[in-house]
């Protein structure tokens, strides 16, 4: 009879991601792909994923230039919703919280999607009218918000503070109950794991440092720091480093690239039931199932490639979280970290074919796009298997900042942008 240790039995459990990467067959880049994915962040691996699973398409690498997962994909806060209020919008990310409902039994990982709910916190007038203008939105395209008076949100949230005396007093909360977390990394290894098992080569330490053309302008190759690779599909999805990456193709992008910041507590028991945001005060909370808070503070007010930002911006966050939750007073913090997001001006993302035959991008999700991963993912692969878009990411083109076709979601954005 076969036996299994508790470490064992742990590890089958939950799919081998219980604080350890799985080991990866480390292949060599070969020197032609049918499709090239720039960046291993759950969107680029996802792409990867979706393009070998539902396009038959398997041929396919995917060049990270550090580790997977070691951009934003492993820097966010894990916050998932899909409250946004333009219809696009919300059939996007809805789309993505659809598919998380399934993403642990569809890639047999655990990504611990958790849909412990979403409370978005009004405190003034103004917000009050702005998120039940979300609610009424919402509701008309089908996707879960209601309205709470400050009690309720208490009721929901225990530890929120509602007395009328706060600077920022609590008027009432959007609570979106389908909304939550998921383990951030987990979701880069799951696909990475699954894409892999279809055939896709996944290569870290591989960055790109040119996109070659033909003489018809269409793609035909990228050199990188491990030699050059032909294809003639590219798709990039770099995160923060969008403008510089497509700037190798020759073209300019609408993007700014800020640094935005997050923290953790030390761990303490289960105390935070559920997610709560407030864009007045630019603070964002939830519990992870280490136990840690989970923090979130706004951008730094500069453009910046570097991976940390000024302290006051935490600083001021950790003010507000004190005041709304006075029980994490005496808290210590055990580590803060930034990441690069790359914000276009109406602040929703580019998911399409670009003028350069053969090259597509997806990008410009700024502070918000862990949510979509798993949509972004799966319309970004049909764009470029179909060379087509989904009908989903048809409005998030590149010619819309053309033609004023603007998605200006900056109210629903919930950061400080
Ligand atoms: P990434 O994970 O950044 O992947 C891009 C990859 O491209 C990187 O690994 C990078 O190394 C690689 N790369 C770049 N240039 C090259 C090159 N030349 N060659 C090869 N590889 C290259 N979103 C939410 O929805 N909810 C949240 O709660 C949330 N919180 C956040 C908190 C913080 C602190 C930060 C920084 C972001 C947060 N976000 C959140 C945003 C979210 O993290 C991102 O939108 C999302 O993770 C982007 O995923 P990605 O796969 O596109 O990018
Ligand atoms: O888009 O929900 C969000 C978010 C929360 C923190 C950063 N982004």
């Amino acid at each position: 009879m076969q036996t299994f240790s508790a470490f064992s039995l742990i590890r089958r459990a939950f799919g081998g991601h219980a604080g350890w990467q799985p080991q990866w067959r480390a292949p060599e880049p070969k020197a032609a792909y049918d499709a090239v994915i720039i960046g291993g962040g759950g969107h680029g691996l996802g792409t990867a994923y979706y393009l070998a699973s539902e396009h038959g398409i398997r041929n396919i690498a995917v060049l990270e230039r550090g580790w997977i997962g070691g951009g934003n994909t492993g820097r966010n806060t894990t916050i998932i919703r899909s409250n946004y209020l333009f219809d696009e919008s919300a059939a996007l990310y809805d789309h993505a919280v659809k598919l998380w409902e399934g993403l642990s039994r569809e890639l047999n990982y655990n990504v611990m999607y958790s849909p412990r709910g979403v409370m978005m916190l009004a405190h003034t007038v103004h917000d009050e009218q702005v998120f039940k203008r979300h609610v009424h939105a919402n509701r008309a395209n089908g996707v879960d918000n209601e309205w709470l008076t400050p009690q309720q949100a208490k009721e929901f949230c225990p530890p929120l503070n509602i007395s009328p005396q706060l600077r920022y007093p609590v008027l009432g909360a959007a609570l979106q109950r389908r909304g939550g977390t998921a383990r951030h990394d987990a979701v880069a290894w799951g696909y990475a794991r699954a894409a892999d098992a279809l055939g896709v080569d996944i290569i870290q330490n591989c960055e790109v440092t040119a996109i070659r053309r033909g003489f018809d302008g269409a793609v035909e190759a990228v050199e990188t720091t491990r030699g050059t690779i032909r294809t003639k599909k590219i798709g990039v999805v770099t995160a923060g480093h969008t403008s510089v990456v497509m700037a190798m193709a020759g073209l300019r992008v609408p993007l700014e690239s800020f640094p935005l910041q997050a923290l953790v507590s030390e761990p303490v028991k289960p105390v935070f039931p559920c997610v709560v945001m407030s864009n007045t005060v630019h603070a964002y909370i939830s519990q992870s199932d280490k136990g840690e808070l989970v923090i979130g503070a706004g951008t730094d007010a500069f453009v910046s490639y570097s991976q940390r930002g000024g302290l006051h911006v935490p600083a001021h966050t950790l003010d507000a979280i004190c005041e709304l939750f006075p029980m994490f007073r005496r808290m210590r913090m055990l580590r803060n970290w930034g990441g690069i997001v790359d914000t276009t001006p109406d602040r929703s993302p580019i998911i399409a074919r670009t003028p350069v035959p053969g090259l597509y991008v997806n990008c410009g999700w700024g502070t918000g796009g862990f949510k979509a991963t798993p949509g972004s993912a799966h319309v970004f692969a049909w764009t470029m298997a179909r060379d087509e878009p989904h009908r989903i990411n048809a409005p998030f083109t590149l010619e819309r900042f053309r033609d004023g076709k603007l998605i200006d979601e900056a109210a629903a954005a919930a950061v400080a942008h």
